[in-house]
């Protein structure tokens, strides 16, 4: 491979879903980090590089459960409680490539889950879920899952609604329009900073606060509806409603239009359909119950007449109501951006500049930013032949429920039976609900098989353990569609221990199980690397430089399309630009979501009691609203044991932000460990007071390594501050059947006594057995259900 010059970004540079840096290297490990020059605010989490190629969490070695190579593949609960027995390269591959052949021969490809979930690490070739998902298709397939944990609702109801999902974000509008046009942002969920220094496939800038300050600045005003004031850095006029009542405060102030001769019916007529049927509903011509500010009030916790006030100067001016996707992560979770285009398109600003409708400015660096005129270089995935799927988050449901039916999107689908679980690149144990339940639903499987870096819980679960290099021991190059750098992503330091490239892992099985070629294609990763790039560079209609130039220059920019609206084609011409729902308009009633008949969505966007929330019953058991949010100081559970990670914790436990006037009336100071508690499980803490948190609010991020106080028991206490073994595992609606997870209703008690040591960051116990054979035994018929 040519030498890297360093020309234009310097050799020692690469490229992370939170942000491009350069770093030093001593011990074979990566030293410091330095943010790339030109990124004005680069994020936290880079904090967590330094130290984690060689960190204690390493899987060092291709390791198997020693369960299941006594017992061969079967049911088991000792899945996250059985030490492990190290294994050769070669028998791995052995015991690996017979048990798919078994599942495969035996039950077909549809009993193989495939789906594997999760972020993995930027990376055009070495991208975990593209190297899994070709390898499986080589074989004939799997069952594989749509959507995303992020966007599991808007993925669903939005095409049906807008006739899009990706243009929501991708051809957002931007933030030089905003700063320009702009007089007020209506914000559902805040415009969190923390979220904006991530995007998938990596950044080179971070342009979110600056826009923000440049907005204020010209005298746009910010009008933040968060149980959090920081969700807005800044000067804010901050609402802290009820969480969850969203739906009724749009459609509070959607009223005030529609009684104010405020709404823009000639917008209405032209760009939608529907809206008399909604107005129906919104003005209570059936139900007898006006959805007024009054009616909101008492559901949100605010005054009736802020919500009045609020709206007529929304009608005032040009107004841009975003709603983050944190919004739809909750039970009826459609109904937030259903409802949020729905009051953006009774002001009929849609596609003017600076005006209507935005979903996700500060959830992701993405939207805001001009997107690539071209697509990236992608490796080919093949071909799936197996029709079996789910919606992502709903894989308990399936692991516990095989043969049984379920609703998806108008079609009545059958969860199929799983006999092995193939993860490469997520954790369920990270990003799936009712963590107890999930175990259960685990222990279900002939088999599960996870490659990753390090001993995640879900590795800890896993009966094969594949040993995976991090992005840092491999080249590779990468970049996201909103973002103008192709990035090189060279090699930095050797890999650790045994661990190898998940390419080479499924490159050595494939040919152990005859489909060598149809994986390899006879390549090599760095044939790879220059094959992708080059037959991508074909396809383009301007100038790139050739793979080598590239690679020595360590990037190359790529040319974006500026000063974007949403749908200002639509609007300029509805017929031309038609949007790609049925009707060609915006939906504020659809046909076909009401021909479904579901109980838990409607043909219009409305109002429906949220099951977790201050205003209902479960509220008086669980007193307190858990915000389960995207943590500040790292991307998920990525590196949680890196330093920016590590600072974070309080008393060694994920910190829970708790309003002062709640810790008083419970006894808590700063500093203490709680337990916070429901129905469905629990977890310590470490308290943080801040009356930047809303009263009856506590706030408890995602991403602490699931720590069981005895991983022999499901049910068991989590001693490191992991909230989704509070949440619920149920889904948004019978529609998206999306993750419902950012809240739970729990309860916090003081930990009296000296907690137990945090032990998630250390490898499990490792045996030698003597019985290490390369082939298992036959598998034990599965216990009826
Ligand atoms: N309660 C609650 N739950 C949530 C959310 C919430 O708001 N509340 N948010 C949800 C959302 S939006 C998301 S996107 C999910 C995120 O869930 P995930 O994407 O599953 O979380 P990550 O921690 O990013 O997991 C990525 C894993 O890939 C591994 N990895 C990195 N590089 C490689 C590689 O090259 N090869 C292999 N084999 N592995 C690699 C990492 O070590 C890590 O274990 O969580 C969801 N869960
Ligand atoms: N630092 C960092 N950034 C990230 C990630 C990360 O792990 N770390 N993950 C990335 C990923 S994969 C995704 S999908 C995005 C997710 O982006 P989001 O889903 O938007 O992120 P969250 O932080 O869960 O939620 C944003 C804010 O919404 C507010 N909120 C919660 N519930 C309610 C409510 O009922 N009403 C109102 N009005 N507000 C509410 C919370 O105060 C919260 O801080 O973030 C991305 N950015
Ligand atoms: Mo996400």
């Amino acid at each position: 491979m040519p030498p890297r010059l360093g020309a234009v970004w310097p050799a020692s540079s690469s490229l992370t879903h939170w942000g491009a840096f350069t770093a030093t290297v001593e011990s074979g490990d990566l030293a410091s980090v330095t943010p790339l020059e030109g990124d004005a605010d680069p994020s936290a989490a880079l904090g967590n590089l330094p130290g984690s190629v060689r960190h204690v969490s390493r899987v060092t070695t291709p390791a198997v459960r020693r369960g299941w190579l006594d017992d061969g593949p079967a049911p088991s609960t000792r899945r996250g409680a059985d030490p492990f027995v190290a294994v050769s390269w070669d028998e791995l591959t052995d015991l690996l490539a017979t048990e798919l052949r078994r599942v495969i021969d035996t039950h077909g490809n549809e009993a193989i889950y495939g789906g594997s979930y999760g972020w993995a690490s930027a990376g055009r070739f070495h991208h975990a879920q593209s190297q899994v998902h070709r390898f499986l298709n080589c074989l004939g397939g799997y069952t594989f899952s749509r959507h995303s944990y992020s966007l599991g609702a808007t993925g669903v109801i939005m095409p049906r609604v807008v006739g899009t999902h990706d243009d929501l974000f991708k051809r957002s509008t931007q933030w030089d329009v905003i700063v320009e046009h702009t007089d007020l942002i209506v914000c559902f969920g805040g415009v969190a900073l923390k979220n904006t220094g991530v995007n998938h496939g990596g950044t080179t800038a971070h342009p979110a606060r600056n826009a923000l300050n440049r907005f204020r600045d010209r005298g746009g005003r910010i009008v933040s509806f968060s149980p959090l004031r920081d969700d807005v850095d800044g000067p804010c006029e901050w609402f802290a409603p009820v969480p969850g009542t969203d739906v009724a405060i749009m459609l509070a102030l959607a009223h005030v239009l529609a009684t104010e001769s405020l709404a823009d019916r000639e917008f209405l007529a032209t760009h939608c359909t529907g809206y008399d049927r909604f107005e129906r509903y919104l003005l209570g011509r059936d139900d007898g119950v006006p959805k007024s500010p009054q009616w909101a009030a008492p559901i949100c916790g605010l005054a009736a007449e802020d919500l009045t006030a609020l709206a007529r100067r929304m009608a005032d001016g040009r107004t841009i109501v975003t709603v983050s996707w944190s919004l739809q992560r909750t039970r009826y979770g459609e109904q937030t951006p259903w409802m949020g285009v729905t009051l953006a398109a009774m002001l009929g600003q849609i596609g003017l500049p600076g005006g209507g409708f935005g979903h996700g400015y500060g959830s992701m660096n993405e939207p805001g930013l001009p997107p690539l005129r071209c697509t990236l270089p992608r490796l080919p995935q093949g071909l799936n032949p197996v029709t079996s799927f789910i919606p992502v988050a709903a894989v308990s449901d399936m692991l516990l429920r095989p043969g049984e039916p379920f609703d998806y999107n108008g079609l009545r689908l059958t969860y199929p039976d799983i006999r092995l679980v193939y993860w490469a690149g997520g954790n369920p144990f990270h990003h799936h609900q009712n963590i107890p339940r999930l175990r259960r639903a685990l222990s279900r499987p002939d088999t599960v098989v996870v490659h990753d870096p390090y001993w995640t819980p879900m590795s800890k679960h896993a009966d094969i353990v594949v040993p995976s290099t991090t992005f840092a021991e491999r080249d590779d190059f990468s970049g996201s569609r909103n973002d103008p750098v192709l990035m090189a992503m060279p090699k930095l330091v050797e890999p650790h221990a045994s661990s190898r490239d998940d390419y080479d892992t499924f490159a050595a099985l494939s040919r152990r199980l005859g489909v060598g070629d149809a994986f390899t294609e006879g390549r090599t990763s760095w044939q790879w690397l220059g094959h992708l790039y080059e037959t991508w560079a074909q396809t383009l209609d301007f100038d790139v430089p050739t793979f080598d130039e590239f690679w020595q220059a360590g990037g190359t920019r790529l040319p974006v399309e500026d000063g974007l609206t949403l749908f200002a084609d639509f609007r300029a011409d509805p017929v031309r630009h038609r949007l790609g729902t049925r009707s060609g308009l915006i939906e504020i009633f659809c046909a076909d979501i009401d021909a479904f008949g579901y109980e838990d969505c409607a043909g219009h966007p409305r109002w429906f009691e949220p099951t977790e929330w201050l205003g209902g019953p479960r509220a008086r058991r669980y007193p307190l609203h858990l915000l389960a949010n995207q943590p500040a100081s790292r991307l998920h559970s990525q590196l949680d044991g890196g330093a920016a990670s590590q600072k974070s914790k309080v008393s060694g436990r994920e910190p829970i932000r708790v309003n002062p006037a709640d810790a008083r009336t419970r006894g808590l100071g700063d500093g203490d460990v709680v337990r916070v508690f429901n129905d469905r499980g629990a977890c310590l803490a470490g308290v943080v007071l801040d009356d930047r948190v809303r009263p009856q609010v506590v706030q408890l991020s995602t991403g602490a390594w699931f720590d069981p106080a005895d991983p022999a028991d499901v049910d068991s206490l989590c001693l490191h501050g992991n909230p989704n073994v509070l949440t619920d595992d149920i889904g948004t609606s019978s529609l998206a059947h999306g993750c419902s997870g950012a809240h739970a209703l729990v309860e916090i008690e003081k930990y009296t006594g000296t907690p137990p040591a945090v032990r998630a960051h250390r490898p499990p116990e490792m045996v030698s057995t003597s019985r290490t054979r390369s082939a298992p035994p036959p598998a034990r018929p599965a216990p009826a259900p």
